[in-house]
């Protein structure tokens, strides 16, 4: 058992700020560090003591464990938060904290190396019988071996970077023909990328759902999960909206992947939070794919149906504390989505938008949170995630949670800079989503550009039809000026908030 007085967070933007409160909470002090082109974010300012620690790009700031450590040292610094992305699965950072005698607010580096092989991953789990896709067990060097397997496996086959993330070095693979070829390719993407030329085979599932379960685990060896997050709505890797329950999951499976989940963080002694990743196909199978050793970005979600506070947990579980539930007192209360607003113009193939935010106004009101970092009048910086604000909602089911998600996304005033709020809206009125009969090729399926011109044009076109409306009703003559007054200032309020999006 180690109290923590004050926590350094190696991490910047809405995560930073995130963390910080929950901090606060606990009467831990707070350290930030940033970049010089962070020096007026809210993170800084929120934080009881700052430091600089180099330039804007990460690799010269963010990234530079041995300078965050300094820094550390230097403010008596007793635990380093790493957030998500930066350095948050680096095992050689997580260890280098530790070697300074500090808390490292994550996994041991033995966990997040083991788990950031794929094929480690794989085999350390293989004893708790967790359903897995069929395929090699170890990397494939010899062409006419792994041919053999590919044959056995059946066509289409996905040949995989162990040391991928992201889909980087993923191919797939339709017919014999192209299996040499396609090999390659995967080999020398994943070389260039990870440094590790290590692929394997796996049966190529055609439409998964992309569905994850959130875990604990303490030092005392308990494990519990917290639920499944549903995140298939994805872009090129990119999640876009997830949600907590998941419209497909029995209490049976949610029980059994949950089951799962748990065996998985105890192949490798779990500590702390994490996430175990698996691919449902349409007979809801499913298979373990991965754990991710971090806080997810869509943490929220599951702290929305839980009634949990992951990054207290985090830092309980730092602390040596055991856990304070048992599985058996977890439940889930209503229904939360995430939708993640990024810089970005959905009607231009998703171009990062940098610039100022010119307006920025928060969505507000019962069921809504927004974790964002930024104020009305800051500039986005390029060398960062793309990502402003993430927009939560929280009802006593879904379509209360798609109802209120829908007004917030009214609500939320962005101007200076294209969002991804006019994408959300598009998607939460899609019949495919609404009914929650979608996987992740949805956007593929049913995204194109112009589709969101189309939504601004039914819009325009309610517009016009109202003020026709009442023009109408001002030509008539017994109605009043006053009537038609109200009728029209409201129109034109949200016209012009619609146009805005
Ligand atoms: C797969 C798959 C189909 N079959 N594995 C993509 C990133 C990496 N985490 C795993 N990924 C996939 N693995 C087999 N055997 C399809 C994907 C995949 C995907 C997975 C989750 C969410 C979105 C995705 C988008 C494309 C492909």
């Amino acid at each position: 058992m180690r109290k923590i007085n004050k926590i350094l967070v190696a991490n910047r933007g809405e995560i930073a700020l995130r963390v910080m409160r929950s901090a606060k909470e606990m009467g831990i002090k707070t350290v930030a560090i940033y970049s010089e082109a962070d020096r007026n974010a809210l993170h800084v300012r929120y934080a009881d003591e700052a430091v600089c620690v180099g330039g804007p790009k990460s690799n010269e700031s963010y990234l530079r464990g041995d300078v965050i450590l300094d820094v550390c040292k230097k403010l008596k610094v007793d635990a380093i938060h790493p957030g998500y992305g930066f350095l948050s699965e680096n095992a050689g950072f997580a260890r280098m904290v530790q070697e300074a005698g500090l808390i490292f607010i994550g996994p041991s580096p033995e966990a997040i190396e083991l788990m950031g092989s794929k094929l480690a991953a794989k085999a350390a789990v293989a004893k708790y019988n967790i359903p897995m896709v069929p395929g090699t067990e170890e990397a494939i060097t010899d062409v006419e071996a792994a041919k053999v397997i590919a044959h056995e496996v059946g066509f289409p086959i996905l040949i995989k970077a162990s040391a991928g993330g992201g889909g980087k070095g993923m191919r797939v693979v339709d017919h014999i023909d192209m299996f040499e070829e396609q090999m390659k390719l995967a080999v020398s993407e994943a070389t260039s990328a990870f440094g590790d030329g290590s692929v394997f085979i796996e049966k190529y599932i055609g439409s998964p759902r992309h569905i994850e379960i959130q875990v604990l685990g303490d030092t005392h060896g308990n494990i519990v999960h917290l639920f499944e997050r549903e995140c298939s709505i994805q872009r090129r890797h990119q999640k876009v909206i997830e949600e907590a329950p998941s419209s497909v999951l029995t209490p049976a499976l949610r029980e059994e992947m949950g089951r799962c989940a748990v065996n998985v963080a105890k192949a490798c002694d779990y500590v702390g939070a994490g996430t175990v990743e698996f691919l449902v196909d349409e007979n809801l199978n499913f298979y373990f794919l991965e754990m991710n050793t971090r806080l997810q970005v869509e943490h929220p979600v599951t702290e929305q149906i839980t009634g949990l506070d992951l990054v207290k947990e985090q830092i309980l579980i730092a602390e040596g504390k055991a856990l304070s539930f048992r599985q058996e007192q977890l439940h889930i209360n209503g229904h939360a989505l995430e939708l993640r607003v990024y810089a970005e113009d959905p009607a231009n193939n998703f171009l990062p938008d940098i610039g100022r935010l010119e307006t920025y106004k928060r969505p507000q009101g019962l069921g809504v949170r927004v974790d964002d970092g930024f104020e009305q009048g800051m500039d986005i910086p390029i060398y960062y995630d793309p990502m402003i604000a993430k927009l939560v909602t929280f009802g006593k089911d879904r379509q209360e949670a798609i109802d209120k998600m829908l007004r917030a996304i009214d609500e939320y005033q962005i101007t200076g800079i294209e969002t991804t709020l006019p994408f959300g809206k598009y998607v939460l009125t899609h019949e495919a989503f609404l009914s929650g009969n979608f996987d992740t090729k949805f956007i593929e399926r049913y995204f194109a550009p112009d589709m969101l011109k189309l939504q601004v044009d039914e819009e325009t076109e309610q517009v016009a039809a109202a003020l026709t409306a009442i023009l109408l009703q001002q030509n008539k003559p017994n109605a009043t000026q006053e009537s038609a007054g109200t009728i029209s200032n409201h129109t034109a309020s949200n016209w012009r908030t619609n146009r805005l999006k």
